[in-house]
């Protein structure tokens, strides 16, 4: 027996002495969760060779779908890119992400302080979360089809495009789509409005609200990344998108050299400013290859060549000289401080807003 239990003590001792160096220097291995359509081809197979660091990455297309897997918990996830608010804003608070290691940042030094600043409203003192991409939300349309179904001189400049009925009616049959996410439509639908889209007063939700129902029988389908393609194809004629999202719509159809022409518009009323970040979950099975990753990604090389993909502006001062040029003077990907100034993040809600912003959102949706 004395024996036995001396066994397995050397057991225990020997499992204990392996798994340590192991755990010092983790696995090869790294789980990254990222938005679908924002990272170059090359990026993890560049990160990999460099490191030995095998990625899994998996996408996802709404903040909420992040969300909920942070709150079930042990999503298994090294890396995750939430937006700064509300979601990051409210996973922070949360206690759901690990403080980032800023000595294991060298890459930090190059970060925009101005984008930096606006993250620290989600971030206190930026000690969570890395700034990834940077965009608007805004409309794509089909220049042609829209042009030929609209009044000559319609001004294509407005959230009307979006919510107004006597527009939608003439647009329906070509294709017109929203988002699916309630923290992008209705604060547009209040900037059309013209009430603060960043209220939390239930009578303005209870307003953009109505504005949505009344849009909802003139859409095709509310979606947060197939308008990507279907604008580029011809299928749809005017979406509700992510502005680097529809850059990318606009350069497929360019490539596909379909005569497929995508014009791209932030509204003149104000539009919501989505500022993703790199942030590593709690229980983080990697939290040191995430940060290898995530220093890797702002390297300006890396980055740069994420932003020439993708169409969304970062936020490494280093990296400008590497964007191409037709990206960096383009004003929808890095608009002029007259856009930006109007530009708002979507603030942190109760939980009673919140309740009642998703059943709200469920109610427009189903049409009920
Ligand atoms: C990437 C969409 C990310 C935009 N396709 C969210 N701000």
């Amino acid at each position: 027996m004395r024996f036995r239990i001396a066994i397995c003590l050397i057991a225990l001792g020997l499992s204990i002495w392996s798994a340590a160096p192991a755990r010092a220097a983790e696995e090869k291995v790294l789980n990254v969760y990222n938005w679908s359509d924002y990272i170059a081809p090359d990026t993890l197979q560049k990160f990999t060779a460099e490191t030995g660091i095998k990625v899994n990455y998996d996408v996802y297309d709404s903040n909420e779908v992040l969300a909920a897997k942070l709150q079930a918990g042990d999503s298994g996830y090294d890396v995750v890119f939430p937006s700064a608010s509300p979601f990051l804003a409210q996973q922070v608070k949360a206690g759901l992400y690990r403080e980032i290691d800023r000595s294991q940042i060298p890459n930090w030094s190059g970060l925009d302080p101005a984008v930096l600043k606006i993250l620290a409203v989600a971030d206190p003192s930026n000690a969570h979360a890395v700034p990834y991409m940077i965009s608007a939300t805004g409309i794509g349309f089909n220049i042609d089809k829209v042009k030929a179904l609209l009044p000559p001189g319609t001004k294509l400049d407005s959230w009307s495009l979006l919510f107004d009925p006597a527009i939608l009616a003439k647009l329906k049959g070509c294709g017109v789509t929203f988002l699916d996410t309630p923290t992008e439509v209705f604060p547009a639908a209040l900037a059309y409005l013209g009430k603060d889209p960043t209220s939390q007063s239930l009578d303005d939700l209870a307003a953009a609200a109505a504005v949505a129902s009344k849009a909802r029988p003139y859409l095709k389908y509310i979606h947060s990344s197939k308008y990507i393609n279907d604008l580029a194809n011809g299928d749809i004629c005017l979406a509700h998108g992510f502005v680097g999202d529809l850059v990318q719509a606009r350069n497929r159809a360019k490539e596909a050299g379909k005569d497929v022409h995508i014009g791209i518009i932030i509204p003149r009323e104000g539009a919501v400013l989505g500022i993703d970040s790199m942030a590593i979950p709690i229980d983080a099975p990697h939290p040191n290859n995430a940060l290898k990753f995530i220093n890797f990604i702002i390297r300006p090389e890396i980055v740069s060549a994420i932003t020439n993909t993708v169409g969304y502006a970062n936020a490494v001062i280093p990296a400008r000289a590497l964007v191409k040029p037709d990206i960096l003077t383009d004003p929808v990907i890095y608009p002029p401080e007259a856009v930006r100034a109007k530009e708002f993040l979507v603030p942190p809600a109760s939980p009673q807003y919140e309740r009642a912003r998703t059943r709200a959102w469920i109610k427009v949706k189903t049409g009920l």
